[in-house]
């Protein structure tokens, strides 16, 4: 009987076993197959399990406790939903995932395609590496995923099986508290204030009264539009990238919800990006970071639109003005998600290696209220933000008032 046929926690030694017994015909030379834990995320175990013929794998295993915090437990399901929205969204966007090679939902595991030779965006951003194609790529996996699993392209019935099949209420609660709540009341007491910032961080964003009406109306929103099929998490810590090649992975906050939530994150991520050159003085990197900022949203844009005249078949979304209607909602909701990121990498427990590794505190610190002016005024004026122009202008302001608090 194997070993695997009842979960348990796997080791680097598990780990490379469940890969041999996994994939027996993937012509793994046994003996000189090695395994290593290489996760850095807050919640799974990453294994990369090789041999020396060339052969290799990724093993993504759920524990049941989650690493950022042995109290947070997760329904281990997190790695079917992984698994299968990788499946769709390599249909829909081909070669913009890891392939999945099996899922197993005994162990909780899956074992997909190894993207060594890519790096983490985060990280690569982190050393001011600049990749020209991220914009197009990135645009093009979130028009092809997002619009076609919507009602607007896909069979009303086959679309409503799929938001069944993505029902995911744990990890979309760990959403709903850690961004769309706690960094602005920190009701958990988790959060986690730069000290300088501590007195900035209670007038602009726990006293603020406007500010919580418009994230209560975006967490609403976040909970209950089943737009379309998300990523649910795609900051730049679940993108690999290289200059000629983008893959996103982790989709195990997928869900059914607004498609501004995926396109919002990958902006604020990009104002991270920028942040952490800004404080080291990488001028072409911040101009890169700049640019892409732009390119994302009025690329998203423009594909957006031309994929809408494509694919759609739905009678009432093809009603004159609908197209841009719809769009306008899109790209309102991608303002005040990438606000509501702002924040919660800002101050609340899940923070980002761009801003924290900023060893300067003043730059630090400077970083952050710029984070939180901006995500501010992303949020409270977010029908106003139509083009990549609108977030420079944005952040420039920001960046002005914050250097004056
Ligand atoms: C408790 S998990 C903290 C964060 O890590 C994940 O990547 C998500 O972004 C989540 O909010
Ligand atoms: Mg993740």
């Amino acid at each position: 009987m194997s070993r695997f046929e009842k979960y348990f926690l796997m080791n680097v030694h598990d780990a490379a076993e469940y890969a041999l017994e996994k994939l027996p015909d993937f012509g793994w030379d046994k003996a000189t197959v090695q395994s290593r834990e290489i996760g850095d995320g807050n919640l799974n175990y990453v294994f990369r399990v090789w041999d020396e013929k060339g052969h290799s794998v990724i093993v993504k295993h759920a524990g049941e406790q989650l690493r950022i915090s042995a109290d947070m437990r997760v329904s281990t399901d997190r790695n079917r939903i992984e698994s299968e929205i990788l499946q769709i969204q390599d249909q829909y966007a081909p070669g913009s995932v890891p392939k999945i090679y099996m899922y197993d939902t005994v162990m909780s595991a899956c074992i997909m395609e190894d993207l060594s030779d890519h790096r983490m965006m985060r990280y690569a951003m982190m050393d001011h590496e600049i990749f020209p194609h991220f914009a197009e790529d990135i645009t093009t996996f979130m028009v092809n995923t997002l619009l076609q699993t919507t009602d607007v392209t896909m069979e009303h019935k086959e679309k409503k099986a799929l938001v069944k099949s993505f029902i995911n209420p744990e990890l979309c609660e760990i959403t709903e508290d850690l961004v769309l709540m706690e960094p602005y009341n920190d009701l958990n007491g988790r959060n986690l204030v730069f000290p300088p910032n501590k007195e900035f961080v209670q007038r602009e964003l726990y006293d603020d009264k406007k500010l919580h009406l418009e994230v209560a109306k975006l967490k609403f929103q976040f909970m209950n539009n089943a737009q379309a099929l998300l990523h649910g998490d795609l900051h730049t810590g679940s993108i690999f990238i290289k200059p000629d090649s983008t893959r996103v992975f982790d989709p195990e906050f997928a869900f059914y919800g607004p498609i501004g939530y995926d396109v919002g994150n990958v902006i604020a991520n990009l104002v991270f990006a920028w942040d952490n050159g800004r404080a080291h003085n990488e001028k072409a990197f911040c101009d890169w970071a700049l640019e892409t900022i732009v390119q994302v949203v009025d690329l998203f844009k423009e594909k957006f639109l031309k994929a809408f005249d494509e694919k759609v078949t739905e009678p009432m979304a093809k009603v004159e003005g609908f197209k841009e209607y719809y769009l306008d909602t899109v790209l309102a909701d991608t303002a005040g998600y990438a606000g509501t990121e702002l924040h919660r990498r800002t101050v609340g427990m899940a923070q980002v290696k761009d801003v924290t590794t900023i060893d300067d505190e003043r730059k630090r610190a400077l970083a952050e209220r710029i984070n939180i002016l901006l995500g501010k005024e992303l949020i409270m004026r977010r029908d106003a933000f139509k083009t990549g122009q609108d977030y420079l202008d944005a952040l420039r302001r920001a960046a002005d008032k914050a250097r004056e608090a």
